[in-house]
């Protein structure tokens, strides 16, 4: 029992009782009692300073996803917490759990023109509403000893494995500081259990698996729900149970083994058309983990329509109920091995189905080793240079990627490394989060991590370098450097007349510049595969960041199925850089 502390001081021992131990923010006036309780506790989380609110979130963001553990996002009022906006919707369409703190300014204040203020009070923009909108929970604390019910609530809110997502407490300062009585240090909170599992419905799911398997066979689609339940091994279990082919959504590219003779690919936009063709001719799909949004499912929505689909999620899928659409909405784990269970009953121990094999080989992303091998000093693209970076992995690496072209052939073309993981923000798409997330990702396996992005996406946020430098973070930041946007660009050539471009830009020197601007960060610029080999040697034999900018081709064409498609369409073939590229 704890008596006579701070609002603050009681958020932090619960944090720590919850085995929270990372505060990701930005500080200011509204949220600094906060810290000053963080500096003040025996033990509890680590304040992380980022350089822009909407990179704490995506720090936020990225140590979730390589650990599943649930982060703390803090930020001031105002601007701070404006800032966040971006960041907050990201984990709220990607389904990424985490409590933010988000400070206001004293309620005394309210409604009277005060700094910052929000309260929605005389014309003033209400935070709660906002926040309210694009989180999954938002709460503001007015009366101090509110915060011992409201803060396990808001907890227990981003955990809710049916609707995951960021869940927010709006704290005036004068709460903050309050001093509320006396509480008794709460226990770790058990997740909270998803709906219950449906025998009857299994049966059916079964009966459907069963009949399609000794058809077309059963091709599975995975997406970041797997990850977010650790349920990789139950996904494995499953594949090999059901003989199935398992493709990912572009999200969720390490939800299952990259070598394993199942693997299929990338579903959607940036897949393949041969993962595509194995979807459609495919007597049923399994939905493990996905909502089956666009980016997974585009082409394929038409065709499942009155198809055999079982979707494993708690989630609605994205697909028109029918007759033969079956849901196990229990915890995805539980469904997983109850399935797999019912499907193996009977079976002979070790004989597992085979699956029906692919019509030709997808393009297998990463394994062709780039021509001429990577010893040899050739010039890079793009491709290259990801099939380079892909060879170079450690083990147990994370990689993440950033948007654009940069992004789609990253997606398409880096391997999961054995024991890694791969994160890729795909509910906002916005250009930067790599930058946030690598340093989070970093913060919680504490194993290197690989951000790779484009000059664009450098230009939004890349100056998080400096948070990895300031923790000292085994970051490798490579930025490839088109000076331009150059996915924009691309739509320009493709879409448009192609004989002007607002997207291409006067060159910038992004290692010369990292390396005078960051003393002791290890900053180059590649401009041959050897060179880049060279350069990412060094980096791993090292323990700090390190950044590594890539000269490449703005006219190289990204592996985005709706833009080979499109140049294919129109004729404006021109080959350049082994792609094919509008002219
Ligand atoms: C915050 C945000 N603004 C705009 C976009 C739209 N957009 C997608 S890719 C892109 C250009 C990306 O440029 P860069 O990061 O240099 O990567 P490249 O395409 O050149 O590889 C833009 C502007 C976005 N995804 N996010």
């Amino acid at each position: 029992m704890r008596s006579q502390l701070r609002v603050v001081d009681f958020i932090v021992d619960f944090l720590h009782h919850q085995e929270i131990d990372h505060v990701f923010g930005v500080g200011g006036a509204n949220i600094e009692d906060l810290y000053d309780a963080l500096h003040l506790a025996e033990s509890g989380p680590l304040g992380v300073i980022a350089k822009h609110e909407y990179s704490a979130a995506t720090m936020a963001d990225g140590y979730h996803r390589a650990s599943q553990r649930i982060p703390v996002i803090a930020a001031t009022s105002g601007a701070g917490a404006m800032n966040l906006v971006p960041g907050i919707a990201e984990l709220r369409a990607s389904y990424v759990p985490a409590l933010v703190l988000i400070g206001q300014p004293p309620t005394v204040l309210d409604g009277h023109g005060s700094f910052q203020e929000t309260s929605g009070l005389a014309g003033s923009i209400d935070a709660q509403r906002l926040f309210g909108e694009i989180a999954v929970h938002c709460v503001r604390v007015d009366d101090p000893e509110s915060i011992i019910e409201s803060l396990p609530r808001a907890l227990a809110a981003a955990r809710d494995p049916a609707a995951p997502g960021p869940a927010v407490l709006l704290l005036p300062k004068d709460v903050q500081q309050a001093v509320i009585p006396s509480w008794s240090p709460p226990r770790p909170a058990a997740l909270a259990a998803t709906g219950p599992v449906k025998a009857f419905e299994r049966g059916r799911a079964v009966e459907l698996l069963r009949s399609a398997e000794e058809r077309q066979g059963v091709v599975v689609v995975a997406g970041e729900g797997v990850a977010r339940a650790d349920a990789r091994p139950q996904l494995a279990r499953l594949a090999a149970a059901l003989g199935a082919r398992v493709a990912v959504a572009p999200d969720a590219k390490d939800v299952f083994d990259n070598r394993d003779p199942h693997h299929l690919g990338i579903a959607g936009v940036i897949g393949t058309e041969d993962v595509q063709k194995a979807l459609e001719q495919a007597s049923a799909v399994v939905l493990v983990g996905t909502r089956l949004p666009q980016m997974a499912g585009a082409g394929l929505h038409d065709h499942l329509k009155g198809a055999p689909v079982v979707c494993v999620d708690p989630r609605p899928p994205f697909l028109e109920p029918h007759e033969d659409l079956i849901r196990l909405t229990g915890p995805l784990s539980n469904e997983l091995e109850l399935l797999t269970e019912e499907l193996t009953e009977g079976e002979v121990p070790g004989e597992t189905p085979v699956a029906a094999q692919p019509t030709s080989v997808p393009e297998a992303a990463g394994t062709a080793p780039p021509p001429g091998g990577p010893a040899s000093a050739r010039p890079l693209d793009l491709r290259t240079a990801a099939l380079l970076i892909s060879a170079a992995l450690p083990e147990r690496a994370t990689v993440v990627s950033d948007a654009g072209n940069t992004g789609a052939t990253v997606i398409h073309h880096v391997e999961v490394p054995v024991d890694g993981r791969f994160i890729v923000a795909m509910g906002m798409g916005g250009m930067g989060h790599s930058f946030g997330a690598g340093v989070g990702a970093a913060f919680a396996t504490g194993e290197r991590t690989y951000v790779l992005a484009g000059d664009g996406a450098f230009f939004m946020h890349g100056m998080e370098v400096h948070t990895a430098i300031e923790h000292r973070l085994p970051v490798t930041f490579v930025i490839f450097n088109n000076n331009s946007h150059g996915m924009c660009h691309t739509r320009e050539q493709l879409f448009f007349s192609g004989d002007y471009s607002y997207n291409l830009f006067r060159p910038a020197r992004i290692g010369d510049g990292a390396a005078a601007m960051f003393p002791g960060l290890d900053a180059v610029t590649a401009r041959t595969t050897q060179e880049l080999s060279t350069a990412l040697t060094r980096a791993e034999a090292s323990s700090s960041p390190s950044l590594i900018c890539v000269d490449v081709d703005p006219a190289e064409m990204p592996p985005f199925r709706p833009f080979q498609q499109h140049a294919m369409a129109v004729g404006k073939n021109r080959r350049i850089n082994q792609g094919v590229v509008p002219g």
